[in-house]
């Protein structure tokens, strides 16, 4: 198939799906054209079969707002005729599902169907704004084929917005072969990470207490990956609570899957999450996570099994999963086993991207 897939290039889970999804469709003989405003983070541009078209938006003294959803819409249209796409994908339903209508209505060659997929805060968020309500609803409703990564985030779309056309939930998917554990390096101090873009849904501030409280019984260590608004709260809050020492911010990392492994522990306390794909990433390392009790996290950690989940905001029990974790070695290397089979029992690049791909052969056909 020719595949055209738009999506927020920068870092965040969105951007990182749509890349890996284009490039593991490109091993599988496809070929991907990536029509965003930046290259993906995670792109390699050698990969054989894929292709990079940039959205340029020029500036003009007139435009307040330079209107990206627009040019957009007329290289997603112009990439379309020129290399007789047969489907466009599109991340994030705000702008890119608009822009994506857009184009099928210029597109003069065939049909072009297009494929909405519904990450989380574009629906949760974003389209929950009164300013974006109905044009995300009219983007979603026009679409050719609606997925979404889990069961909460498909009742949620469809109880908010009313959504009556089927939703098809493919989950979040990994590498396994990319993501995969290294007990060795994990020798030393115990180490805790979370990675996110510091948005306050992830509530990074009860990292840094979670930590607080870690430290009255571990000599524990917490790595912050990423960057985002929050992080000047969390080094402050670090130093009034005397632990700025023992939390290292390393800002955005483009091979996690390199840190990972390293660690004992992934703590992601959000206050939303609709799948929770660092989550995902560390299971697959076989580093347990002590997660929230939200969104889709339920559709990947079996509480106690492979992970722990606790209530948003209730610090001290998340602190005590932690503590259980850095502190007895059979509890954590029976969930750091289990965490990395289910990763590879259900959540693996092989079992997920050929959802995908009948995904698109259903949609083209339909069109
Ligand atoms: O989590 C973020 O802030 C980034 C966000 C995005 O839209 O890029 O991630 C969302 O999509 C990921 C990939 O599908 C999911 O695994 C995340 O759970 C989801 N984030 C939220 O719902 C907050």
């Amino acid at each position: 198939m020719r595949i055209g897939i738009t999506c927020y290039p920068t870092y965040g889970g969105s951007g990182i799906v749509a890349t890996e999804l284009g490039l593991e469709l490109a091993n599988r003989g496809h070929d991907v054209h990536f029509i965003t405003y930046a290259n993906p983070i995670r792109l390699d541009p050698d990969t054989p079969r894929v292709y990079y078209h940039e959205v340029e938006v020029s500036s003009y003294p007139l435009f307040q707002y330079p209107p990206y959803a627009t040019a957009l819409a007329s290289r997603m249209a112009e990439i379309a005729e020129h290399h007789k796409l047969d489907v466009l994908h599109v991340h994030y339903a705000i702008p890119h599902s608009v822009s994506a209508f857009l184009a099928q209505q210029m597109t003069t060659h065939r049909r072009l169907p297009f494929v909405t997929t519904l990450h989380g805060t574009d629906i949760t968020i974003v389209g929950a704004d009164r300013s974006y309500f109905l044009v995300t609803k009219f983007s979603i409703e026009r679409s050719d084929g609606i997925t979404t990564i889990s069961e909460y985030m498909r009742r949620r779309t469809e109880e908010f917005f009313g959504i009556t056309k089927p939703i098809e939930v493919i989950h979040n998917f990994v590498n396994c072969s990319i993501y995969k554990p290294n007990p060795e390096a994990r020798a030393g101090q115990k180490r805790i990470i979370h990675i996110s873009n510091f948005r306050p849904v992830k509530r990074i501030l009860d990292c840094v207490r979670a930590l607080h409280k870690v430290r009255q019984h571990v000599d524990a260590h917490l790595y912050m990956a990423g960057d985002g608004p929050d992080r000047g709260a969390a080094e402050a809050l670090a130093i009034e609570l005397g632990i700025a020492e023992e939390i290292t911010f390393l800002g955005k990392q483009d091979h996690v899957e390199r840190l990972i492994p390293r660690m004992h522990a992934l703590h992601l306390p959000s206050e939303l999450e609709a799948f929770g794909l660092v989550a995902l990433e560390a299971m697959a390392c076989g580093v347990p996570p002590v997660a929230t009790r939200t969104g889709g996290v339920p559709d990947l950690i079996a509480d106690g099994v492979d992970g722990f989940m606790e209530d948003v905001g209730d610090i001290d029990a998340q602190a005590g999963r932690l503590i259980e974790l850095l502190t007895n070695e059979a509890l954590h290397s029976r969930m750091a086993a289990a965490a990395r089979r289910k990763a590879e029992a259900q959540f693996c690049t092989d079992l997920i991207i050929p959802k995908y791909e009948n995904f698109y052969r259903k949609v083209i056909e339909g069109a």
